[in-house]
């Protein structure tokens, strides 16, 4: 079962990772680097049975990256609570104002003027992905802003064009500008990797694509971010004719953090079942017309969530 892998990482960093002190206080064990292999054929997803993973949630972020926004209000209109922890804490820490989170969630919902000042991430992710800020020389010698790159739209278009080039890319470690991010990219990089020919009359080239993960929170993170990068690999397979072939996921720091231990202990007791899949109801004109009602999961069955407290 593709999930063994997963339940193997897991076991592995909490029987042999090194414990260390980590940014967030909590403390973590963590190995250096990882690699997992999951098959995309035929709609198969490594969307994780052990536990229920909210991959509505995961999927309603990946189209709010795919707009370019950075603000946490759209989300927070769609119930969708992953990044309300940042904007909270950057709120309370420079406004002195001790307020709960869900008053501050609420007010970012009902008040666009506060969501505005309050709500946004800084450059993250969607800021990148498709509108990376360009500067380029006036003939006087001075800087001026030249238009954003859209690295998605680029992405589909060199796929279509140039199917086996190296450098299909999309690239969210801005180092310029990682210091206004709420969060440094975690899954900062996606490679794309067309396979041509796999001898058969008529078949379509299959997508590859390698997410490499600079940090890793293998209990609540990485469910997440296995989901979502298959299903941007499906996506992308469907815009440019593409059947979805392999998604490899590489991680940096690969780590499980203390207080998760009834979280993993619990995980770790059970026993993947099923295999589901992720039917793509339409085809939309381009990569940035999906709606959340044009994805539906099959044969879904987890076993019960469980909670553990996200380390900020
Ligand atoms: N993290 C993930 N996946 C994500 C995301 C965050 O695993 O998509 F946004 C975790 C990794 C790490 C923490 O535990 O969040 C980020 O902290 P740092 O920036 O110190 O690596």
């Amino acid at each position: 079962h593709y999930e063994r892998q997963y339940l193997d990482l897991m076991r592995r960093i909490w029987d042999g990772g090194s414990e260390r002190a980590d940014r967030t206080g909590v403390g973590t064990r963590s190995i250096c680097g990882a690699q997992l292999r999951f098959d995309l054929e035929g709609g198969a997803m490594p969307l994780l049975t052990t536990k229920r993973v909210y991959w509505k949630t995961a999927t309603r972020e990946m189209l709010w990256f795919l707009t370019g926004d950075t603000n946490i209000r759209p989300l927070v209109l769609q119930g969708v609570k992953i990044w309300n922890e940042w904007p909270h804490a950057r709120y309370v820490r420079e406004t002195g104002d001790d307020i709960a989170l869900d008053a501050f969630v609420e007010r970012i919902a009902e008040d666009e003027a506060f969501a505005k000042r309050w709500g946004d991430l800084g450059p993250v992710y969607g800021k990148q992905w498709v509108d990376w800020p360009t500067f380029r020389y006036r003939k006087d010698g001075l800087y001026e802003q030249g238009p954003g790159i859209n690295q998605v739209a680029d992405v589909v278009e060199s796929l279509r064009t140039n199917p086996a080039s190296r450098r299909h890319i999309i690239e969210g470690w801005n180092v310029a500008e990682l210091d206004r991010m709420a969060l440094p990219p975690c899954h900062k990089t996606y490679q794309f990797h067309v396979a041509e020919d796999r001898g058969g009359e008529g078949k379509a080239a299959r997508l590859n694509c390698v997410l490499y993960q600079r940090s890793c929170d293998v209990a609540l993170g990485l469910p997440f971010n296995l989901w979502s990068a298959a299903l941007l690999t499906r996506m992308i397979a469907q815009q440019v004719d593409m059947d979805p072939g392999e998604l490899v996921w590489m991680g940096g720091d690969v780590h499980l953090y203390l207080n998760h231990a009834h979280l993993i202990t619990e995980q770790l007791s059970r026993e993947p079942n099923g295999h589901p899949r992720l039917e793509i109801v339409r085809r939309p004109p381009t990569i940035f017309d999906y709606g959340i009602e044009d994805f539906v999961v099959h044969d879904y069955a987890p076993q019960p969530p469980i909670k553990a407290p996200v380390a900020v």
